[in-house]
């Protein structure tokens, strides 16, 4: 049923009177990450209406709320960008007393290096980044970045469209360190990343199980989640975490500073906590939960998914705010790409 347009402005006029904050959440977060069965439950149960925004990268994501106008109340970075925005002030102390299923988190999870006291950020989803090979078409044994990125696999490769993640990926292979990056490292893998772009069909972070579902491609360097939807769907998708080390990041939710909807957005971070709605995210996208009770909920299958829940002891780093390296690295993937 449709709302009358006379009905709303009363309803609005009101919140504007008392200073109650209108009904309304504007979300700003990863796409392929947050299913609309859970901004629709939300709606239904507080009567907030979403207004979700999408986004492909933290960078992205931090670049649209520099330049400012977006309103948001709610975004969704990974750990290296919640600690650049916690150090720049970008984003507002959570009133803990309104999260009351924070308690359904594993200490695993909490205090992470980019905040830690847990006073700006609830996990969202954690994962890692890896390499899917489709063992129909593939026979090698790939183990690492080295083994992806041969010259026989030109055109059949799928990666991440995310300049850190594909520079990370050459550091791993030179054996330089990944969270302190500086001119002299970066020129050091100048030359490996030029090599690898070349060989790459896809660049996609949005969905990259797409290119690989369709044979468009026989291997990729995805998000966990997405190798996992593939593992789903055929267990010819097999998960490899590089030998030289991988990425493992923890997105979380934080709220701007200047949020106009700060309570919708503690609401919408409580409604996700809860087991039941935690694990609709991952039946849909199939990260690891850092949601204990959600995780309770998942069938021993989705448990056993190795690109959600690897065992073993992968080598594995959460990325550091690097300062003004990034830049560095945006300017140097930019040239490469535009030379090819
Ligand atoms: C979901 C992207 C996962 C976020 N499409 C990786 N940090």
């Amino acid at each position: 049923m449709k709302t009358p347009k006379k009905l709303l402005l009363a309803l609005a006029l009101l919140a504007g009177s008392t200073g109650v904050q209108a009904a309304e959440l504007n979300l700003f977060g990863w796409s392929e990450y947050v299913p609309q069965d859970v901004l629709d439950g939300f709606t239904k149960e507080t009567g907030i209406t979403v207004n979700f925004e999408t986004y492909a990268s933290n960078e992205e994501m931090l670049s649209k709320l520099v330049a400012g106008g977006g309103n948001y109340d709610l975004v969704q970075p990974s750990e290296y960008a919640a600690e650049l925005m916690i150090r720049r002030n970008m984003l507002a102390k959570l009133d803990k007393a309104k999260l009351p299923n924070f308690k359904n988190l594993s200490p695993e999870f909490l205090g992470q290096v980019h905040d830690p006291k847990d006073e700006y950020t609830v996990p969202y989803m954690s994962g890692t980044v890896g390499i899917v090979v489709n063992t129909a078409v593939v026979k090698d044994d790939i183990k690492g970045y080295k083994d992806v990125f041969q010259a026989k696999f030109k055109n059949r490769l799928v990666v991440l469209d995310d300049n850190r993640e594909i520079v990370t990926w050459a550091l791993y292979a030179s054996g330089l360190p990944v969270n302190e990056i500086n001119p002299t490292s970066l020129a050091k893998v100048r030359p490996l990343v030029s090599e690898w772009v070349k060989l790459v069909k896809v660049f996609d972070s949005g969905s990259p199980k797409t290119a690989l579902l369709n044979g468009d491609v026989d291997i990729g360097i995805v998000w966990s989640g997405e190798a996992a939807l593939l593992w789903k769907e055929d267990q010819k998708f097999k998960y490899v975490l590089p030998a030289e080390g991988a990425h493992r990041f923890i997105d979380i939710f934080a709220i701007p500073a200047d949020a106009p909807h700060k309570d919708a957005a503690h609401a919408f971070i409580n409604y996700i906590l809860k087991p039941e709605v935690s694990k609709i995210v991952s039946e849909n996208f199939p990260y690891t939960n850092p949601n204990l009770e959600a995780r309770k909920l998942l069938t021993p299958e989705e448990q056993a998914n190795p690109a959600s829940y690897p065992t073993g002891s992968p080598k594995l780093e959460t990325f550091r705010d690097i300062g003004k390296a990034a830049a560095e690295i945006d300017q140097l993937m930019t040239d490469l790409k535009s030379a090819q």
